[in-house]
C-alpha cells in the first residue's frame, strides 16, 4: 500500500484502497503472514502462505462485496434466495484469483516467498458440502448468477463435516471424516448479529383476541440458534461479490433451563448436543431419502432460519407492508429438501406478521420455485406424519389446511374422482400416514422445472401427470449447465491458451461464442496443437491416478473415463463388464484392431448402499488382476481413483478423451458431468438418456458414439425382460458372466460377487445392464477404431468443445431469471 488513501475504482463509483500490483500482494502477503497469522521465516510452512496467500486475495474480494451489497441496498433489485441442503464448492483461491484477474501479480509475488501458486493452492481442503450432481449445479449456479451479476443469495448448511472422504482398503471404500474445517477456513465470515431463532417441539396454544381473531401460538418450544457464516461469491472480472450463507447450529443460552435448575448441569450440558448435531454432518446419500429425523431437523432449519432472514430483511427496509414482497423476492427450492419452506413461509406469514392466509397463500405462490432433480422412486421424499406432529406440530396444522384446501380445488375440477384425489394429495394415506414433499412443493409453487428436456417430458407425462394437467402453466425445462470459467478456462489452461489463438476471450463470459472453433476443427495444423494439449492433460491425469491408485496410465492409450456418484442405474457395472470382455480378449489372443485403452472409474457409494459398495470392490478386484497381467499391460490398464472430488475432476475432465454417460435411459435425469468432458473436448458414449440427447443434438449424431435403448423402449421391454435369454444368446456376455461367476475374480473371499450375478440375471433388474451389452460393447468397437485415426479424433474433439455452449450454466441461469424469477436485469 503506498498510501492510506482511497483511489476510485474502474467501475468508478466506488473508492478501493488495495491496490492490484505485484508490490501490493507482497507487502500484503508479509503483513498477514507475520500480523494475522503471528508466523515467522521458520514457520514458512506451506499452509501459513497458503492462509497469507489466501487473506490477501481476500481483502481485495472483501472491497467488492461490499460495493455489491450497498449496490443492492440502495437499488432494491428484486432477488433470489436459492435454497440448498447442498453447496458442493470445491476450492475457492484459484477461482478468486483468476474471477479477480490477479494470476500473474500474485505468482510474481509468490515467486519472493520461493513457493509456486499451485503448491500453494494444493494446502486447501475442498469444500466439499453436497454429494453429487445436486450440489455442484448450486455451485456453479451461484457462479453464473455473480458473473452475470444478478442478486442471488445462496443458503445453506455449514456442516462440520462435508462428503466423506474416500479410501479403498483391500478393494473396499473405507468412508473417513471430512473435517474440512480443521485448519481454518480463511473464506468464512461469521455475522454473529444476524443470529436467528429456530423453533422444535413443543405445541401449539389458540388465542382469540378482542376483536375475535384467532391467532397461533407454538409455545414450549426447543429453540436452537442459526448462526451466518458468509463465503464470498465472486463473479468472472466483473467486480460483483455475491454471497453464500451457511448456517451453523448453536444451543441457546436458556437451552434446558429446567434442567439446569434441577440440578442436572451435565445433563443440561449434554443435550446442548442435540443443537449442535443439527449442522454436523451432510447426509452422504444422493439417490434415497432414510428418513431420518436429523436429517429433517437439518431441511427445517436451513429453511426457517433463511426465511426469517429474507423476511427480516424486508420488513428492516419496507415495514411490515408486504404488498411488493413477491415483486422483490424469490425463492428457488434445490428439489424438495427445503419444500417445508412454503409452510414455514406461510407460518411466518400467518403467526409472525399477522396476514390473513389467503393474502400469505397469495404471497407464498407467487414466491416459490420448486426443481425437482430425479425421477427415481427412493429419491422422492416422504416424511412419516407423526414425527411432525412431534418436531414441527404447527407446520403439520398448516400443511392439513393446505392440503384441505387444495383437495377442495380438485374435488371441484374432478368431482367424484377420489382416486384422484388419493393420488395427488400432500398426505399419502395408503399405509402410515406421510407427507409428500413434492406435492407440497407443486402445491405451493409457481414454477415447477426439470433439469433436462427429456426429464421434463417425463415429469409432466409420468410422475407428475395429474399436477400438469391441473397446473400446466407451472411446469418448465431448464436444461442444467455448469461454468465455463471453472471447467474450462481454470481447469485447462493449455486448451484454453489455444482458443484464445484462433478465437479470442469473449467466449468466457459467452461460450456460444466456441461455435467460432468449427473452422479450425478441419484445420490438421490446429488439430496437431489440439491433441498435444490433450496429450499434456492426460499427462497430469495419469500422475493423478499413479499417486492416488498406484497404476501407470500411459497416455498414448484410449483414457476411457466414468467419474460419478456410484449407483445401479448409472450403470458403472456395464462398464466393468465391458472391461471383462476386452480382457477375455486379451486372454483368447483376439486382439486385432484392438485400441489400447485405460480405464478409469471413480466416485463415492452411500455408506449404506451395499451393492454400490460391492460393485467398488469388484472394480478394483478385476484391476488387479488385469494391471498383474502382463499379456493385458500394452493393451488395457484399468484403475479406480479413490475420493473423487471437485478437485480431482478439474484434472480428469481436461485429460479425458472418452467420456461414459451409460445409464439406463430415463433414469438419469440430466447429469452434468457429461457437459465438463464434452466442454475439454471429449467424445460421449452415451444413451438417449438426461442432458445426453441435447448434448448429442448440438454437436451432431456423427460425433457422438450414441447406444442402447431409449426411455421408452426400455419401459416396453421391462413388461417382457428375459436377460438369461440374452446372455445365452451372446456368446461374449456369456463368457463374461461365466468369468464372474467362476469365481475369475474373487480373489480368494468366494462368492463375493454372486448378488451381482444374480441381479444382471433377474428379469426384474430395473437398470437392464444385459439388455445393452451388446450395443454397447460394438459401439466400444467403433470408439477404438476411430481413436485410431488421430486427425478424425482430433476434428470431432474440437467440433465437441465448439458445440458445448450451450452447456454454460450461464445460459441456464439467463433462462432462470428471465423465465422463472422475472428479474429485470436486462440481461435476457
Ligand atoms: N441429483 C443429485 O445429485 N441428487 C442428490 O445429490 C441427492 C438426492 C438426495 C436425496 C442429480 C435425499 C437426500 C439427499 C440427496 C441428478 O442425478 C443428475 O442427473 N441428494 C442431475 O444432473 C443433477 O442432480 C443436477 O440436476
Amino acid at each position: 500500500m503506498s498510501d492510506h488513501k482511497p483511489h476510485d475504482s474502474e467501475a468508478g463509483t466506488h473508492q478501493r484502497w488495495l491496490e492490484m500490483d505485484k508490490e501490493s500482494f507482497t507487502s500484503d502477503l508479509e503483513r498477514h503472514f507475520h500480523f494475522t497469522l503471528g508466523r515467522d521465516q521458520i514457520d514458512h510452512s506451506h499452509l501459513y502462505l497458503y492462509t497469507a496467500a489466501a487473506l490477501t486475495v481476500r481483502d481485495r474480494l472483501v472491497e467488492r462485496w461490499r460495493e455489491t451489497r450497498q449496490r443492492y441496498h440502495y437499488e432494491k433489485p428484486k432477488r433470489v434466495a436459492y435454497l440448498s441442503l447442498e453447496f458442493l464448492m470445491g476450492r475457492a483461491l484459484n477461482n478468486s484469483v483468476m474471477n479477480l484477474d490477479m494470476e500473474e501479480q500474485l505468482r510474481e509475488a509468490l515467486t519472493e516467498f520461493g513457493v509456486s501458486l499451485e503448491t500453494l493452492a494444493d494446502e486447501e481442503r475442498d469444500a466439499g458440502l453436497g454429494n453429487g450432481g445436486l450440489g455442484r449445479l448450486a455451485a456453479c449456479f451461484l457462479d453464473s448468477c455473480a458473473s452475470l451479476g444478478i442478486p442471488v443469495t445462496g443458503y445453506g448448511i455449514l456442516y462440520d463435516y462435508g462428503m466423506f472422504r474416500q479410501r479403498i482398503r483391500n478393494g473396499y471404500q473405507v468412508e473417513l471424516p471430512d473435517q474440512w474445517l480443521r485448519n481454518g477456513n480463511p473464506w468464512l465470515f461469521e455475522a454473529p448479529q444476524d443470529t436467528r431463532v429456530v423453533k422444535f417441539f413443543g405445541h401449539t396454544n389458540v388465542d382469540i383476541d378482542t376483536k375475535g381473531k384467532r391467532h397461533v401460538r407454538w409455545t414450549d418450544t426447543h429453540d436452537v440458534l442459526a448462526i451466518p457464516y458468509d463465503m464470498p461469491v465472486p463473479g468472472f472480472q466483473n467486480d460483483v461479490v455475491n454471497t453464500l450463507r451457511l448456517w451453523k447450529s448453536a444451543a441457546t443460552e436458556e437451552f434446558n433451563l429446567d434442567e439446569f435448575n434441577a440440578g442436572s448441569y451435565t445433563e443440561a450440558v449434554a443435550a446442548k448436543n442435540a443443537a449442535e448435531q443439527i449442522s454436523m454432518v451432510l447426509y452422504p446419500n444422493d439417490a434415497s431419502e432414510n428418513g431420518k429425523i436429523l436429517r429433517l431437523r437439518q431441511q427445517y432449519f436451513l429453511t426457517s432460519a433463511s426465511l426469517q432472514d429474507v423476511l427480516s430483511r424486508w420488513v428492516s427496509r419496507s415495514g411490515l407492508d408486504f404488498d411488493h414482497f413477491a415483486d422483490k423476492n424469490c425463492f428457488q427450492l434445490n428439489d424438495t429438501h427445503p419444500a417445508i419452506a412454503i409452510a414455514e413461509l406461510m407460518r411466518l406469514l400467518v403467526d409472525d406478521y399477522a396476514l390473513s392466509w389467503n393474502r400469505s397463500w397469495e404471497i407464498t405462490t407467487a414466491t416459490m420455485a420448486y426443481t425437482n432433480h430425479t425421477l427415481l422412486p427412493e429419491a422422492l421424499e416422504c416424511w412419516p406424519l407423526a414425527m411432525f406432529r412431534e418436531m414441527l406440530p404447527r407446520l403439520l396444522e398448516i400443511i392439513h389446511e393446505i392440503n384441505a384446501r387444495f383437495l377442495h380445488d380438485v374435488a371441484n375440477r374432478w368431482p367424484g374422482d377420489t382416486d384422484r384425489l388419493r393420488a395427488m394429495s400432500i398426505i399419502d394415506e395408503s399405509g402410515h400416514p406421510q407427507i409428500r414433499m413434492a406435492h407440497l412443493a407443486i402445491v405451493g409453487s409457481f414454477s415447477v422445472n426439470g433439469v433436462a428436456a427429456l426429464h421434463t417430458e417425463l415429469l409432466k407425462k409420468g410422475l407428475f401427470r395429474n399436477f400438469y394437467e391441473l397446473w400446466p402453466e407451472k411446469f418448465n425445462n431448464k436444461t442444467n449447465g455448469v461454468t465455463p470459467r471453472r471447467w474450462l478456462a481454470f481447469c485447462n489452461p493449455g486448451l484454453t491458451g489455444l482458443i484464445e489463438e484462433a478465437i479470442d476471450g469473449s467466449w468466457r463470459n459467452d461460450l456460444s461464442e466456441l461455435q467460432r472453433l468449427k473452422p479450425f476443427a478441419e484445420d490438421s495444423d490446429f488439430q496437431t496443437r489440439w491433441l498435444a494439449v490433450k496429450q499434456s492433460n492426460k499427462e497430469a491425469l495419469a500422475r493423478l491416478v499413479k499417486g492416488r491408485s498406484g497404476v501407470r496410465f500411459d497416455t498414448e492409450m484410449l483414457f476411457d473415463v466414468q467419474v460419478k456418484r456410484i449407483h445401479e442405474y448409472k450403470r458403472q457395472l456395464l462398464n466393468i463388464l465391458h472391461v471383462i470382455h476386452l480382457y477375455d480378449r486379451i486372454l483368447k489372443g483376439d486382439i486385432d484392431n484392438m485400441t489400447p485403452r485405460c480405464v478409469l472409474l471413480g466416485g463415492k457409494a452411500a455408506p449404506g448402499y451395499q451393492m454400490a459398495k460391492l460393485i467398488i470392490k469388484l472394480t478394483n478386484n478385476v484391476a488387479t488382476l488385469i494391471n498383474d497381467d502382463p499379456r493385458a499391460s500394452s493393451l488395457l490398464r484399468v484403475a479406480f481413483l479413490p475420493d473423487y472430488n471437485v478437485t480431482a475432476m478439474e484434472i480428469i475432465c481436461a485429460g479425458t478423451d472418452l467420456s461414459e454417460q451409460i445409464s439406463t435411459a430415463g433414469k438419469e435425469a440430466s447429469g452434468t458431468g457429461n457437459m465438463k468432458f464434452m466442454m475439454n473436448g471429449a467424445l460421449t458414449i452415451g444413451t438417449l438418456d438426461g442432458a445426453n440427447i441435447e448434448i448429442r443434438e448440438a454437436v451432431g449424431a456423427e460425433n457422438f458414439f450414441l447406444f442402447g435403448l431409449n426411455a421408452e423402449e426400455v419401459e416396453t421391454l421391462r413388461k417382457s425382460y428375459d436377460p438369461a435369454r440374452i446372455i445365452a444368446g451372446d456368446e461374449d456376455l456369456s463368457t463374461v458372466m461365466t468369468m464372474l461367476e467362476k469365481g475369475f475374480f474373487d480373489q480368494g473371499e468366494s462368492g463375493i460377487f454372486e448378488s451381482i450375478c444374480h441381479a444382471i440375471r433377474s428379469p426384474h433388474d430395473q437398470w437392464m445392464t444385459a439388455a445393452d451389452f451388446r450395443a454397447f460393447v460394438d459401439t466400444q468397437v467403433a470408439v477404438g477404431e476411430l481413436f485410431r485415426n488421430r486427425s478424425e479424433w482430433a476434428r470431432k474433439s474440437i467440433l465437441n468443445t465448439a458445440s458445448s455452449g450451450y452447456f454454460s450454466s450461464d445460459r441456464t441461469i439467463r433462462e432462470y431469471a428471465t423465465e422463472i424469477w422475472k428479474l429485470d436485469t436486462g440481461i435476457g
